[in-house]
């Protein structure tokens, strides 16, 4: 099975926490408008359209790949697209971001959430995972949307600050609250087998805005959840990444819903997610993005910084707390990815 050709990469044996050679690394939102040669293909019109057209998707996909060396490719799409795909009537908008038309509010709004079949509905993501794998000599990651972060979308009818409503919904009607959870894990497992099937060689849930919960919300909200999604993904036997933003009072519940490896923002140092995590987890982070932007020096020294907490632990992935920042220079991720592999050390006892 192709998802199984870099089992000896050193991205993969990190998330797995074995010995490896080098440190690897890579960038969350590493495609995209950064890069100039990304502008150059992207064209106009929702991103929507560029997901669906699996020339550009996978062109997009490898060039980071070409331009910073990094040690693994993720697939160009975007956490919407199985509900879009479904129906449930989303786009997403140049400079805003998803937008829905009509927003999730009661329990017939569940009808709109349809189950996914991804051979019919996502041809062009299955596709484009096949013609990266193809001429990709590094591994391919699948995403999804993990169930919080795209309910918030649906719910706040586009992107949002504090998530009031999706809580209000969370805490005022558990029932349709967890009914509508279910069919969010129910389209992200489809769409994650599909893409594993396809050939991506890891998978990372993106639960991007979990960190606007408490541990308890999350506890009973959400935590069950995700731990459903990534189960269902374990039977494939590839790693799966565990992600959010601002989650650093949930690390510890992060790291019992069952990935392998567990993200982390910039807010929390590595030593110290560690710790909250516990034995057993590989993590990935957790350069500031917004430190890319104060230039080459003060980049390479809060990467050493990082590389410094971590401490030389294999079970490490080397990332950015959050997406690559549209600002970004390219020339300071490339530096970054270079400091990673020269200076980045791998204990092996
Ligand atoms: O060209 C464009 O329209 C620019 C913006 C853009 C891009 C490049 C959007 C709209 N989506 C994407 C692609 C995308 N989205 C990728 C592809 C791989 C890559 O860029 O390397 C990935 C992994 C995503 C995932 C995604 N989309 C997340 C999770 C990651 C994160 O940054 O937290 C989220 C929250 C989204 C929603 C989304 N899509 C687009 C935007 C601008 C947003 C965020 C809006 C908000 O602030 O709520």
């Amino acid at each position: 099975m192709s998802s199984r050709r870099f089992e000896g990469s050193d991205f993969v044996r990190a998330c797995r926490g074995q010995p490896h050679g080098r440190v690897p690394v890579w960038f969350m939102r590493q495609a995209g408008r950064s890069l100039p040669e990304y502008r150059a293909v992207r064209g106009d019109g929702s991103i929507l359209d560029a997901i669906a057209d699996p020339d550009r998707a996978a062109e997009i996909t490898l060039q980071p790949v070409r331009r910073y060396g990094v040690d693994a490719a993720i697939l160009f799409s975007d956490i919407v697209v199985p509900v879009h795909a479904a129906g449930f009537g989303m786009d997403v908008v140049p400079g805003t971001g998803p937008v829905v038309e009509r927003p999730f509010e009661a329990r017939r709004d569940l009808d709109r959430l349809r189950p996914l079949d991804p051979g019919t509905d996502t041809p062009y993501v299955i596709e484009t995972v096949r013609r990266a794998v193809d001429v990709l000599d590094v591994p391919l990651i699948g995403f999804a949307g993990a169930p919080f972060t795209v309910a918030s979308y649906l719910v706040e009818g586009g992107p949002s600050r504090h998530h009031e409503r999706t809580k209000a919904l969370m805490l005022g009607d558990e029932a349709l609250w967890h009914d509508l959870m279910d069919r969010l894990a129910d389209l992200a497992i489809a769409s994650l087998l599909s893409q594993v099937e396809a050939g991506a060689a890891a998978v990372q849930l993106f639960d991007s805005w979990a960190g606007a919960l408490s541990p308890e919300q999350y506890r009973r909200g959400v935590a069950p959840h995700s731990a459903r999604v990534l189960e269902a993904v374990g039977t494939t036997g590839v790693p799966r990444i565990h992600f959010g933003v601002g989650t650093g009072e949930l690390l510890d519940q992060m790291g019992g819903c069952g990935a392998e490896v567990v993200g982390v923002d910039f807010r929390v140092p590595i030593d110290e997610a560690r710790r909250r995590v516990g034995p057993g987890r590989a993590l990935q982070g957790n350069l500031d993005p917004a430190v890319v932007l104060a230039g080459e020096a003060a980049a390479c020294e809060a990467a050493r910084a990082v590389l410094a907490a971590n401490g030389g632990h294999p079970g490490f992935v080397f990332n950015l707390g959050h997406g690559v920042l549209p600002s970004s220079d390219p020339d300071v991720l490339a530096r970054v990815v270079q400091l990673v592999h020269d200076e980045g050390d791998v204990r092996t006892e």
